[in-house]
């Protein structure tokens, strides 16, 4: 994945638990260096590792850290320079969630390396269904804090319901619905 993703990690670990948590985790990953380039791709097995070192050495469980990352992320892209890109896509959830394949090929085609997920999203009365299609697995949880941040972004407060690949599908599902 693009650098940028290991530094939204490294970021959310610093901001919720300090530096030496960071330092710690860091090393309990077996990685050397403290940089991520922006723009330089790294093998997803360093994010993975990452995680999994976070959640030993936190004690927190791996979904739990995904999904704090998911609402991270939204943050801390908006921060590091794609806030007009996100404004650009919707300022309501539901047609940012119709555009995000149309904003993932954007980014695509000037970052080749890019293996964004695909997202489609049914209305249906009242509540909505996402399907997420990715080549990456585990990352579930994630979709449940990107959602969560969208909403905070938004200002539109909503309930998700993860209905995990099995019983009838074949990829991760989620029920969203307005919540008060
Ligand atoms: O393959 C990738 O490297 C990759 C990286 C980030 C693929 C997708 C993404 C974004 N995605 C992260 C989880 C992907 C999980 C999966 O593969 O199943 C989150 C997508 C998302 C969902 C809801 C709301 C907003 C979302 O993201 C907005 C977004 C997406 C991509 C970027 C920024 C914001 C982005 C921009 C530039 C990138 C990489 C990602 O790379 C750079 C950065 C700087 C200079 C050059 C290239």
């Amino acid at each position: 994945m693009y650098g940028l993703v290991n530094r939204a990690v490294k970021g959310l670990v610093v901001r919720e638990f300090g530096e030496e948590a960071w330092q710690r985790i860091r090393s309990r990953a077996g990685l050397e260096v403290d940089h991520f380039g922006r723009m330089q791709t790294y093998d997803d097995a360093i994010t993975y590792g990452l995680v999994t070192a976070a959640s030993e050495e936190l004690g927190a469980p791996v979904d739990d850290l995904l999904e704090a990352f998911g609402r991270y992320w939204v943050l801390y892209v908006a921060e590091e320079g794609y806030g007009s890109m996100l404004s650009l896509a919707g300022d309501s959830l539901a047609p940012f969630l119709e555009q995000l394949d149309a904003m993932h090929a954007r980014v695509a085609t000037s970052h080749v390396e890019m293996r964004p997920p695909s997202f489609v999203l049914q209305r249906r009365g009242d509540h909505m269904l996402l399907h997420y299609h990715s080549t990456r697995a585990g990352l579930g949880a994630m979709v449940v804090g990107l959602l969560h941040g969208l909403a905070a972004r938004f200002d539109e407060p909503i309930t998700v319901e993860w209905r995990r690949a099995g019983d009838g599908a074949d990829h991760d599902r989620y029920v969203i619905r307005a919540a008060s």
